[in-house]
């Protein structure tokens, strides 16, 4: 087993349909302890259950806005775990509004909220869980998609969110690399989960990813799981800084 003993903290389950999920069962299945966090009330009963199932060592409350609710997480877990090994942020959200029309309708509470969610909570996760991470070849993952990079329809402020995020990956493995922690992305295709959910023209992504992309298929949450699995593992011992993408082969085709 691959993640055998290791101790993974993941942000992002909302429901089974989840990148999070995915990689929180296919974490399980190679060994790793878990915990999680849910962000809000209205979630912990979906999340619980999801939990419960693969034996957390705890189900947490965050709502990554708030500095309280970072820091109350590894207080908690500081009780329960002598150390962090992986860190998961799958974690975004701008408001509905923002993801229509063009980016020349952002509103700048829209930008500081796309970016506070999106792109601020992984530097807030990574600089709580720095203690408790050092000296224990951790792992940090986050994930992000092909709209930081080039321009996709309805994107808008989130597209200018990944490229921040993945610009924080970048700073982040540098600041970090001399605990001996590594950070990396993973770019994802898209996949229809509770955040594509009411996403104008999803459907019609979909299918330009089937005709398109070079495995002609679109990418599933266990592809992502797997290369998480990877780049969480001693396999990726060498790796840090980047963004690996798993969509299919989608980033490398032009026309
Ligand atoms: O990063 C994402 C999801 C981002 C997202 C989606 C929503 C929808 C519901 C962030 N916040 C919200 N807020 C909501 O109220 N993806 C990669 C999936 C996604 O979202 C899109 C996409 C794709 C692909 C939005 C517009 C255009 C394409």
């Amino acid at each position: 087993m691959l993640l055998q003993g290791k101790k993974a903290l993941i942000f992002g389950i909302a429901n089974e349909k989840s990148i999070a999920w995915a990689i929180a069962k296919a974490f399980h299945e190679q060994g790793a302890e878990l915990a999680v966090t849910y962000a809000g009330e209205s979630l912990e009963k979906r999340v619980r259950p999801l939990a419960e199932s693969v034996n957390a060592a705890a189900i947490l409350p965050c709502n990554v806005t708030s500095d309280n609710e970072i820091t109350s997480v590894f207080t908690e877990l500081a009780k329960v775990w002598d150390g962090i090994d992986i860190i998961i942020h799958s974690v975004a959200f701008a408001n509905r509004d923002e993801l229509k029309g063009t980016i020349v309708g952002t509103t700048r509470e829209g930008f500081a909220t796309a970016m506070d969610v999106s792109v601020y909570s992984f530097l807030g996760i990574m600089k709580e869980a720095l203690p408790m991470m050092r000296g224990r070849n951790a792992a940090a993952l986050t994930l992000s998609y092909y709209g930081a990079v080039k321009v996709f329809p309805n994107y808008n402020v989130m597209g200018v969110a990944k490229a921040a995020l993945e610009a924080s990956v970048r700073y982040l493995a540098d600041a970090v690399g001399v605990d001996g922690i590594r950070v990396n992305g993973i770019s994802a295709g898209p996949i229809k989960t509770l955040a594509a959910s009411g996403v104008n023209g999803f459907s019609q992504i979909l299918h330009c990813v089937e005709e398109r992309a070079p495995l002609r298929r679109t990418i599933t949450q266990e592809d992502v799981a797997r290369s998480a699995v990877y780049l969480c593992s001693g396999l990726a011992s060498g790796v840090t800084g980047e963004i690996h993408y798993v969509d299919g082969g989608f980033n490398i085709t032009g026309l």
